[in-house]
């Protein structure tokens, strides 16, 4: 029985979290990364035609948020009852929406960018961090126990909390620091520690 995560050759934000979700969990697991050309060559043969993909018992299932559903309720990282679960599902859905949502496209003059982030960031944003701080017990958001979905959201906020985006200050989430503990509390968790 084989078990394998395939992402590309990156630290990358879908591919990592499923990688900590599979280190958490505890499951050996081969971590498949692929170099661009690599990556066109398996293109059509994934099930949406977009990476992570993860392999199980022959097995092969694509979506972020679905893998790590899947490994969080086999190994007790996902909320047991189902409105908790649906829950935790809707705010890693909304992760998915704050990525597509950032402004930034390449064709985007810096101008431009610098007015679509501002705007971002004093708005949609700002509805994002209210509704999931509001669902943070401390400091995970179930309260001691870290589950599947802490992970997606350390991963998103660790982007914010160093600065990354152009235009949107590393103190922009200080206003909510339940999210800036969960983030810590997810990079100190010692299962992942040296790997967030
Ligand atoms: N909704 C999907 C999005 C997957 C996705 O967009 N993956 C990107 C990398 S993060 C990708 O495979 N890009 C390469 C391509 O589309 O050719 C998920 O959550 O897994």
């Amino acid at each position: 029985m084989t078990t394998s995560l395939t992402y590309f050759n990156f630290d990358g934000s879908r591919g990592l979290e499923c990688r900590l979700a599979l280190r958490l969990a505890g499951v050996a697991f081969e971590d498949i990364r692929l170099d661009r050309p690599q990556w066109l060559a398996l293109k059509p043969s994934t099930p949406f035609g977009a990476l992570p993909v993860f392999q199980h018992d022959g097995r092969k299932l694509a979506q972020s948020n679905a893998i790590l559903t899947y490994v969080g309720r086999t190994h007790g990282l996902h909320p047991a009852d189902p409105w908790l679960a649906a829950e935790h599902e809707a705010i890693m859905q909304s992760v998915e929406d704050l990525r597509h949502k950032m402004p930034g496209r390449p064709d985007m003059s810096d101008e431009d960018k610098r007015t679509a982030r501002e705007e971002f960031a004093a708005g949609w944003l700002t509805i994002w961090a209210g509704t999931v701080s509001s669902r943070v017990q401390g400091p995970f958001l179930e309260g001691a126990a870290i589950q599947v979905a802490d992970i997606k959201l350390a991963v998103i906020l660790k982007g914010f909390l160093a600065g990354t985006y152009d235009y949107i200050p590393a103190s922009t989430l200080d206003a909510w620091p339940k999210l800036v503990a969960l983030a810590a509390a997810v990079n100190a968790h010692p299962a992942l520690v040296k790997l967030t």
